[in-house]
């Protein structure tokens, strides 16, 4: 059957993922504007900052354009759509992360090694769902392989370099930047696992349906990508205030 706009505008009342794909676009694309706009009213270091949270925000905004159309038009989920936009925002968080700590001495091999973390995380998760053969095996070792990338990253934060980094810096804002970004790795990250645990022959695929996988990536999405987005611009508008106020 051929799909018509009608089947893309009628929303069912009772699929919530439907909903969040909807609320997501329209948040991911508020947020962009917010972040572009603000950027004019924060410090110069902070500029660079601003903008990597719109281009974030921005890059989700499209994503979520397509992904919500898709997933309203065939109800299935949209891996390459949501891989394409992990793999060009993940890098963006990385580099957020260094943007940070540049002050406190970072150096781009520091965000190097984030950034192939990243990768290493995105693309074993995408071999997971992507080429699954429904089993449990499959799900689970591309799941766990995955995980050494996001582990290494959620040590950088808590206790490896980046958290050194911020440690041995006497800048307020900046070890209140990586505190705030390290808790977004520990709790909004994790959120992403238990999505992909609803896949055919994931770990939750007792209790989740497929389909469920989507509720936690869209949940995810908003709390890490705008939530940060806002934490460093919080931080940005209260540095800029600080130093306004002293000359
Ligand atoms: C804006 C998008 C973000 C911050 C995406 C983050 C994605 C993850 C932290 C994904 C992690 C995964 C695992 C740790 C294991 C299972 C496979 C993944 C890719 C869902």
């Amino acid at each position: 059957m051929k799909t018509t706009l009608l089947d893309i505008v009628n929303i069912p009342v009772d699929d919530p993922v439907i909903f969040t794909f909807f609320v997501g676009y329209m948040a991911m694309l508020a947020a962009a504007v917010f972040f572009f706009f603000e950027r004019g009213s924060v410090d110069g270091k902070w500029k660079t900052s601003l903008l990597v949270s719109g281009l974030i925000t921005g890059i989700a905004a499209v994503h979520y354009y397509y992904m919500r159309d898709y997933y309203a038009a065939t109800n299935e989920t949209p891996t390459a759509l949501r891989y394409i936009d992990w793999t060009l925002t993940v890098p963006l968080m990385c580099l957020e992360f260094y943007l940070l700590l540049k002050p406190a001495g970072a150096k781009p091999a520091f965000m190097w090694k984030l950034i192939l973390a990243s990768v290493l995380m995105l693309v074993a998760g995408y071999i997971g769902e992507a080429f699954t053969d429904g089993s449990m095996a499959h799900s689970v070792i591309w799941g766990v392989i995955s995980s050494v990338g996001y582990v290494y990253i959620l040590h950088s934060a808590w206790a490896g370099e980046a958290h050194k980094l911020a440690a041995s810096s006497n800048n307020e804002a900046v070890q209140k930047g990586i505190r705030a970004l390290a808790w977004f790795v520990l709790v909004g990250w994790a959120i992403y696992p238990i999505g992909y645990m609803a896949m055919p022959g994931g770990w939750l695929s007792g209790v989740l349906q497929p389909k469920d996988m989507n509720l936690f990536y869209n949940i995810a999405d908003a709390i890490n990508k705008i939530g940060f987005g806002l934490v460093v611009y919080g931080i940005a508008i209260a540095e800029t205030n600080k130093k306004t106020t002293m000359a």
